[in-house]
């Protein structure tokens, strides 16, 4: 059996309320996931929750329930804002299910009896306050340590260390022969350079008197596993690792995640990959930061955008779209509301929503509801086909390199923009005054129709919702979209009719 093309997002911590940055990521692994499915490949489709650690234990504290009943009053925020953006993922890990516990358990297990673990006093400045570790990067010039870590004493205690120090040649080595491996460039670039400094060993465990809420380490009680450590391999845990199935699984295709973890996934996870004998992720895609109206988004600042107050007044299909659209996978975004509403009003209700309106509405009017039947071609309508054509033939190589971007502008840009000029070039309202003109006004009409249909397919990875209504107001039924529909030009038939027509997107201020 051939293997599932394989993305990942973060697993994100469950005690956050999820922004336009959680939504962000998720929808571009989303829009890959559906790009792959749409060409007929099967896709696994991984999201999840991050649930151990200081910040769940302290908050379950201050609420007075236990960190699981924590866990599970906060994880249907995320659960149900999933669907809400019409996010097709196929599972969905909780770093507190049993499953995820045995796996985390039986690698750190394999680690310590392979010898790449091993116990160790540590000694430095510990700050109560804080409940951590300070290093000299907390340290003020003066020599001293801010207020806020409060009381800041030496302290020695044993933990445990994951060999990490010796795969840094081999990293660099790898990471330098495989050029894919971190995408963009420049944050491949950024991982080597980092890499120029040793990573030394890596300190994997917490004492239960300081951390409790974590997973024991199956070779000490006394201890539970540092977040990371436990986080990143829920990537091999949801692939089925210890059964049968992770051999078809594994290894990851694409671990999409945020420049800001960069380090802990093109750095910390493959040196853990490779510790514990198990194949690589092919790639590890960062992509940028939202910002709003220039400012970082934060709850102190109170300006957070909520996605699920934008999908209620604009639908997902909107936000959706103006993510994509806005930015290439890797750059820095910012969001502007005014920004936003331009886009949907130019793009999806003048866009779009136009060009099916308009064509839908002349065949009901010159053709009775009936997709007419074309002759002979016309320059015109030859542009219009090879706009459409190229848009296809770009999709695949665009998608390999995770421009899916680059998709959905020329989908408005050459497509949909080509498609609306093609109506105002062919004046088909005038063409229906001359009966001898009978003959050309079908054939456009029927290459309009052919053109959303082609819209309709290219665009059911973006906005699905608004590709299916395409689909139905065309008439197509409900047949799922496929890449094998849109490979020639002529495919929509003809003397069938189309469906009722609505308006996609009302314009909106
Ligand atoms: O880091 N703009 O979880 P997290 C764009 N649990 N994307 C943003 C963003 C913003 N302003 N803010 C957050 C964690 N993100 C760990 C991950 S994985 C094994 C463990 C997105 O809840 C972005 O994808 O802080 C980032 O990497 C992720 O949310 C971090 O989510």
């Amino acid at each position: 059996m051939s293997k599932p093309f394989y993305i990942t997002t973060p697993i994100y911590y469950v005690n956050d309320r999820p922004h336009i940055g959680h939504a962000y990521c998720t929808i571009v692994a989303d829009v890959v996931a559906r790009s792959r499915r749409l060409m007929g490949e099967e896709v696994f489709f991984l999201t999840g929750l991050d649930e151990h650690g200081q910040k769940v234990q302290q908050a379950a504290q201050a609420k007075g329930v236990t960190p699981q009943q924590f866990c599970d009053e906060m994880a249907p925020h995320w659960e149900q804002l999933w669907p809400k953006l019409l996010i097709s993922n196929n599972d969905l890990i909780r770093t507190t299910q049993p499953r995820h516990k045995l796996v985390v358990q039986s690698i750190l297990q394999k680690l310590y009896d392979a010898g790449e673990i091993y116990a160790s006093e540590y000694e430095g400045w510990y700050s109560t306050r804080a409940e951590q570790f300070l290093t000299e990067k907390e340290m003020g010039p003066d020599g001293k340590f801010p207020a806020e870590y409060g009381e800041v004493a030496r302290l020695k205690e044993k933990n445990y260390f994951f060999k990490m120090g010796k795969y840094q040649d081999w990293l660099i080595g790898y990471i330098r022969d495989n050029p894919g491996f971190v995408y963009p460039d420049y944050r491949r670039n950024e991982i080597l350079g980092f890499l120029q400094k040793p990573l030394g060993d890596l300190c994997i465990s917490r004492p239960v008197s300081r951390l409790a809420w974590g997973i024991p380490l199956p070779f000490d009680a006394g201890y539970v596993t540092y977040v990371w450590f436990d986080a990143l391999v829920n990537y091999v845990t949801a692939a089925g690792y210890g059964s049968p199935a992770f051999e078809r699984n594994w290894p990851a295709d694409i671990h999409l995640i945020g420049k800001e973890i960069l380090l802990f996934h093109a750095g910390y996870w493959p040196i853990m990959l490779k510790a514990a004998g198990l194949p690589l992720p092919k790639q590890i895609v960062a992509h940028g930061w939202w910002t709003r109206d220039g400012q970082k988004m934060s709850k102190s600042v109170g300006n957070v955008v909520d996605p699920v107050a934008v999908v209620e007044a604009w639908g997902a299909d909107a936000l959706r779209y103006y993510l994509l659209r806005e930015l290439p996978v890797g750059s820095d975004g910012d969001w502007s509301d005014a920004n936003f509403k331009l886009r949907y009003n130019s793009e999806l209700a003048n866009g779009i929503g136009n060009l099916l309106n308009r064509t839908l509405s002349m065949i009901n009017r010159y053709c009775d509801g009936v997709v007419p039947q074309p002759t002979a071609p016309e320059p015109v309508d030859d542009q219009l086909r090879d706009a459409a054509m190229t848009v296809v033939n770009d999709y695949p190589k665009y998608l390999m390199n995770m421009e899916v971007h680059q998709i959905l502008s020329d989908i408005s840009l050459l497509l949909i923009r080509r498609g609306n000029l093609y109506v105002q070039e062919c004046a088909p309202w005038e063409l229906a005054k001359d009966q001898a003109k009978r003959a050309r006004l079908n054939t456009v009409l029927y290459n309009l129709a052919e053109c959303c249909r082609f819209i309709s397919v290219l665009l059911t990875p973006f906005i699905p919702t608004t590709a299916e209504k395409i689909r139905l107001q065309l008439g197509l039924g409900n047949n799922p979209a496929s890449f094998a529909d849109v490979q020639r030009w002529g495919g929509i038939e003809h003397s069938r009719p189309i469906g009722e027509v609505t308006q996609l997107f009302p314009k909106k201020q």
